[in-house]
């Protein structure tokens, strides 16, 4: 409300001064003036008004430096002290030109203005100016470069062998943490093989045997549901009847049914059936001399069958848009059983390690740990959309992209209980947020980072569940 009122202030303030200088052009055609004679003490107002917004650009940037600082939380990651040092030799770079530009901007304005005894000097070109103001830019430019292409390949640069890795798995709207276990290296996924319970789709042949299970429930739960479609069985019964009793033709279906089990026993009408065949209905003569005695019982048989399905209770009603997405369905999941019955056959055959290197890896929620003074690779995925890992303690950032793993490495320098006491702040805690709007609840995309000794880590991981075990940590507290 008062933003609002504030707004509207300086809008009403705007169009305010508009009027004024128009009525004061007006009045100065009134009084036989011409618009560009402008009076010494006009002139003079003009200059000092330089001054006075001069004042004001510098006054409220500095206040907003004291105010605000440098913005960002405490360094605590080795690569963060290089990426702070880069950026504040960038930001004083920048602080120092804007304020020696803009004060001979507005100086000169001043000084300069006006005066009717003073002769411009014509000053049409100098090389050594010229030579100057290219040069001193093109070194300072050249410095911000080639100082901030070292950093950035420093530390985008690979891991060390012996880093630890962990790999944060996003999706909207959680993070999940997996650490490697014993065997330091990641059970192979697929997203084929995602489920409630293997979100991350760690592959395991127990796993692909569920998903199967799973998928097949469904496909089973799918076909049912077809063959139980009410319009479909009535069409299916109404063509037996058609092939059955063809001298019924042009008879309305509803009918037909309704009479032919009054009217008839099954033997007897077999039995009608063909005299009155060969002496009415030349056209379907032959047809119905070809049909066999078996493939009229079977026809029979599966009257009476969808006769029952008609009358229990297990019939669908399904708009033709449905019943297509269903089929549609079936296919999908069929698909992907033939993808895992592939995956399968072929790891197994490959690289049976492949297949148990997931069994003992560590899946998280909530918190990670990090032990201090040791390089960790963080390896990023996304389920869904792309979401982007930030850890601003570490000066950590990396896009999450579907398909597309990344990575990212820092070693933290220093642990949590550490920094609560730097801050002097108990609650203190590192954070890994999501930095990138990715959808309705991307505020909740959080994680509680605990970075502490290295025996403290081992502690703490050695007592982690293994997969398909999902542990769950203390979440970070959104105030
Ligand atoms: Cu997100």
């Amino acid at each position: 409300m008062i933003k609002l009122l504030i707004l509207l202030v300086i809008v009403v303030g705007v169009i305010a001064v508009a009027q004024l200088a128009k009525v004061y052009r007006l009045s100065a055609t009134l009084r036989d003036k011409r618009e560009e004679d402008i009076s010494e003490a006009d002139t003079k107002l003009q200059g000092s008004l330089f001054i006075v917004f001069m004042l004001l650009l510098f006054g409220t940037t500095i206040w907003q430096i004291v105010r605000y600082g440098y913005c960002m939380p405490p360094v605590a990651s080795e690569h963060g002290v290089d990426y702070d040092t880069l950026m504040k030799f960038n930001l004083y770079l920048i602080l120092f030109v804007f304020f020696l530009v803009n004060a001979l901007l507005f100086i000169f304005a001043n000084k300069y203005r006006y005066d009717k005894n003073r002769k411009a000097y014509f000053f049409p070109h100098d090389n050594r100016l010229e030579l100057i103001w290219t040069v001193i830019p093109a070194i300072v430019l050249a410095v911000i470069i080639i100082y901030g292409l070292r950093t950035w390949i420093d530390i985008t640069g690979e891991a060390s062998e012996d880093a630890i890795k962990v790999e944060l798995f996003s999706r909207q709207f959680d993070w999940t943490a997996r650490y490697a276990g014993d065997d330091g290296e990641f059970g192979v996924t697929n997203f084929n093989t995602i489920t409630n319970s293997n979100p991350l789709g760690i592959v395991t042949a127990e796993g692909i045997k569920e998903v199967i299970a799973i998928n097949d429930a469904d496909i089973a739960k799918l076909n049912e549901a077809l063959a139980f479609e009410r319009g479909h069985l009535l069409d299916e019964e109404a063509s037996i009847i058609a092939l059955l009793h063809p001298e019924d033709h042009g008879h309305g279906h509803d009918s037909h049914g309704d009479d032919h089990g009054d009217d008839h026993d099954h033997d007897s009408h077999r039995d009608d059936h063909s005299d009155d065949h060969g002496e009415h209905h030349e056209d379907n003569h032959s047809d119905h001399h070809e049909m066999t005695a078996e493939h009229k019982a079977h026809l029979e048989h599966r009257l009476h069958e969808v006769k029952e399905m008609l009358a229990s209770n297990k019939v669908t009603i399904l708009t033709e848009g449905s019943y297509a997405a269903k089929e549609d369905q079936i296919y999908k999941l069929q698909r992907r059983n033939q993808r895992l019955i592939e995956l399968e056959s072929f790891n197994f055959s490959e690289d049976l390690n492949a297949w148990d290197a997931g069994k003992d890896d560590k899946l998280i929620k909530g918190e990670f740990h990090l032990p201090v003074g040791q390089e960790v690779e963080f390896v990023f995925r996304s389920s869904d959309v792309i979401h982007s890992a930030y850890m601003p303690h570490f000066r950590a950032q990396m896009n999450t992209v579907p398909g597309l793993p990344t990575t990212f490495k820092f070693t933290p320098t220093v642990t949590t209980d550490e920094m609560r006491v730097q801050q002097g702040d108990p609650e203190f805690d590192y954070i890994l947020l999501c930095n990138k709007v990715c959808g309705a609840q991307h505020y909740l995309m959080c994680m509680k980072i605990v970075v502490e000794t290295p025996e403290q880590y081992e502690n703490w991981l050695s007592e982690l569940k293994t997969f398909p075990n999902i542990n769950t940590g203390n979440n970070f507290v959104i105030n």
